[in-house]
């Protein structure tokens, strides 16, 4: 084990009240490598979230497959482009992943007021590992139990990494509260 999962370590969900299968670390992308990404990000062609038709408030550009809700889908999309490369990687050592294992990347940019909703990823998607930018979020959780909603919450700093893996991933919803400022994600996912 490396030095860097060991300090990534320091941050696992366990005893915390944060679903199982959730892993989360601070300061995953360095401060110079965040700053070359939102630069990048600034001119790439994002389009609304679309969801059969109904206009997201976020603006999303998939890589290595694009999930199209009105087919029910993945579609094909264009390969991880180079200047996301060194992201993937960082996201790879937080998850203990091969970067090659991961072949589809979403950049999403959440002007102010923008989330997101409860939700699941697809099925055709496995692990998923988050990058935040910009500004600070909060990312809610939610599982339906006999006796009601039990519900978590995770603030996500810029620069910081989570996992969504096991029970985090297949039995808890996700959601973004609406931020104040504009926050930019990186949202990498491997497939089954
Ligand atoms: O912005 C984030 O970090 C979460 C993105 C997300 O949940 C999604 O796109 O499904």
């Amino acid at each position: 084990m490396t030095a860097a999962t060991d300090q990534f370590d320091l941050f696992s969900a366990p005893g915390t009240g944060l679903p199982e299968g959730l892993r989360h670390a601070e300061g995953v992308i360095a401060a110079d490598e965040a700053e070359r990404l939102v630069e990048a990000f600034a001119s790439l062609p994002f389009q609304a979230f679309d969801f059969h038709g109904f206009k997201g408030n976020r603006r999303i550009v998939s890589y290595g497959g694009r999930y199209d809700f009105s087919a029910s889908r993945l579609e094909a999309a264009e390969p991880i482009p180079d200047f996301l490369l060194p992201a993937r990687a960082a996201a790879a050592a937080f998850a203990r992943l091969e970067p090659e294992a991961i072949h589809h990347a979403m950049v999403t940019e959440y002007a102010p007021g923008a989330g997101i909703g409860w939700h699941r990823d697809r099925p055709e998607f496995d692990r998923v590992i988050g990058l935040s930018f910009v500004s600070p979020a909060t990312m809610r959780f939610r599982r339906r139990r006999a006796a009601g909603w039990e519900r978590a919450s995770l603030p996500l700093a810029p620069r910081s990494a989570y996992l969504l893996d096991g029970p985090a991933r297949q039995d808890w919803q996700h959601s973004i509260t609406p931020g104040e400022a504009l926050r930019y994600s990186v949202t990498f996912r491997t497939l089954r």
